[in-house]
């Protein structure tokens, strides 16, 4: 019944002029009838209004999770839990391509990432964990794992169907029901997921989606979930912290980031380039295990820039849905007003800014690919997240001092090593304080590898067997 049938190439999503809150499986317009607009970011037409969640709208939600919980999911067998994830990520994958142009046109990233990356991603993300439902009892978690009640899941923007996956598919799973809250400037493809937990038949209640900004968000925090999971800033994942502790309310937090990208002086250096080109122009540079600062070691310094350079000429800007391009829109203006401010304190702070002349479109919000050399590690783009695509680089004489500087960030997400040498690798993975170390490789993810930071990047982790421990009483 659920077979898989490729879209033709010709697919459009059908987007709503206006869509409702998502709650005990039906759309519904917001008790005080607040809505918003979202924009297309790289024209800045509105897209869609969507209904905005109030306090009385999240209880009415989390009670429905918690109906749903009790009566419905929590009691059903993981076999038949697992069997509504397949058919979500069946569907998923039916309506790829859909989902793959409206997060394009919600977001401004470009067609190939939502197309081959976003998409594919978050369908592998609810396949692995049907995998998992009917074998919580076998997985080393104690004899019988419990799960937790309702979680309340806020996410941000840059990816905002995966972190849904990310954050919905372990939960179902272990026999949780969600309230998540996507971002304000990309509520879209969770509004079309919603749809699709429809067509799916899932019992009413045990996906519930409540766009809103901020307040809503901190409401969802308030409210009488058991668990809030948070992707975004690190001062709004803070301030959640504080407000639910001493609760009973559990916790997981992913963060920001500031990367080091390491390349020592025996690298592969034509791999490592585009190893820094994907590590900090993927997805526009809003990507918090992004490798925002290259530690390049000083004996390779000058070839390895100039091969950068030649090849960041070659990236092409521009409308998200062209098949071509490498760099879409900035998400909003704020954003981009974010990375322009942090940028310009580049070139206060004495570091040498170089972009290459391409031409920008004149609606929309763009930056232009930006790589800042003679950084220094006092200067703001060296310490802050940029979140945009601004590359700082750095020099290094030893392994000993890469690896200091590598470490020296509140942050601890990610990190990646460039060498021929296998024992290197090693040597550096061990002392690398980041929750993820990629060698000769950056930005790969996989549903069965665990993902998640030290430090100040937050706690926790997504994905693989000790994701589900985030969603279940062990
Ligand atoms: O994040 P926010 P913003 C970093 C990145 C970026 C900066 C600001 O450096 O430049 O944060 O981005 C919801 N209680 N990251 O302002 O505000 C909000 O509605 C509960 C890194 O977009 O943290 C959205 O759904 N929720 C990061 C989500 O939190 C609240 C990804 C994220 O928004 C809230 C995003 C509150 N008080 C930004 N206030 C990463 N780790 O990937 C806001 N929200």
């Amino acid at each position: 019944m659920f077979e898989y049938a490729p879209a033709p190439e010709s697919v459009r999503p059908q987007i709503k002029e206006h869509y409702g809150l998502f709650i005990d499986g039906e759309f519904a317009d917001a008790a005080d009838g607040a809505v918003f607009k979202s924009l297309n970011p790289s024209t800045e037409e509105a897209l869609f209004t969507v209904a905005e969640a109030g306090e009385a709208d999240v209880q009415r939600a989390v009670a429905a999770a918690r109906r749903a919980q009790e009566t419905v999911w929590g009691p059903m067998s993981g076999t038949e839990r697992g069997k509504y994830l397949f058919r979500i990520a069946r569907l998923l994958q039916e309506r790829a391509r859909e989902f793959a142009v409206a997060e394009s046109m919600d977001n401004g990233k470009p067609i190939k990432e939502t197309r081959d990356f976003d998409v594919p991603t978050a369908a592998q993300h609810f396949f692995y964990h049907a995998g998992w439902a009917d074998k919580l009892a076998y997985a080393g978690l104690g004899a019988d794992p419990k799960p937790l009640g309702v979680i309340g899941q806020v996410i941000p923007w840059n990816f905002p169907l995966l972190m849904l996956s990310w954050k919905i598919a372990p939960a179902l799973a272990c026999g949780n029901t969600v309230v998540l809250k996507p971002a304000e400037t990309t509520p879209l493809t969770a509004l079309m997921f919603a749809e699709l937990c429809q067509e799916a038949d899932l019992p009413p209640g045990v996906v519930n989606i409540l766009p809103g900004a901020g307040a809503t968000g901190s409401a969802l925090v308030d409210s009488a979930v058991d668990k809030v999971a948070f992707t975004g800033s690190t001062a709004v994942g803070r301030a959640i912290a504080k407000s639910i502790a001493g609760s009973k309310k559990k916790l997981t937090l992913e963060l920001g980031g500031k990367a080091a990208n390491i390349v020592f002086d025996d690298a592969p250096v034509d791999q490592a380039v585009e190893g820094i080109v994907n590590g900090i122009f993927f997805n526009q540079g809003h990507v918090c295990c992004a490798g925002s600062r290259l530690l390049v070691q000083e004996s390779v310094a000058d070839d390895v820039l100039e091969r950068l350079k030649a090849r960041v000429e070659t990236l092409r800007v521009g409308d998200p849905l062209d098949k071509n391009t490498d760099i879409g829109a900035i998400n909003s203006a704020e954003q981009l007003s974010r990375i322009q401010a942090l940028a310009a304190t580049g070139g206060d702070e004495g570091a040498e800014v170089w972009q290459p002349a391409c031409d920008l479109p004149e609606r929309g919000f763009w930056f232009r690919p930006t790589v800042f050399t003679g950084v220094q590690q006092s200067m703001r783009i060296a310490k802050e997240e940029i979140f945009g695509p601004v590359l700082s680089v750095l020099t290094f004489r030893t392994p000993d001092e890469a690896i200091a500087k590598a470490n020296n960030t509140p942050y601890g997400l990610s990190a990646g090593v460039w060498t021929e040498k296998g024992s290197k690798i090693l040597w550096a993975a061990e002392r690398l304080r980041a929750g993820v170390v990629w060698a000769n490789t950056f930005n790969q993810f996989d549903a069965a590898s665990p993902f998640g930071g030290l430090k100040e990047s937050g706690y926790g982790r997504e994905g693989g067997r000790q994701g589900l421990e985030a969603y279940l009483d062990v």
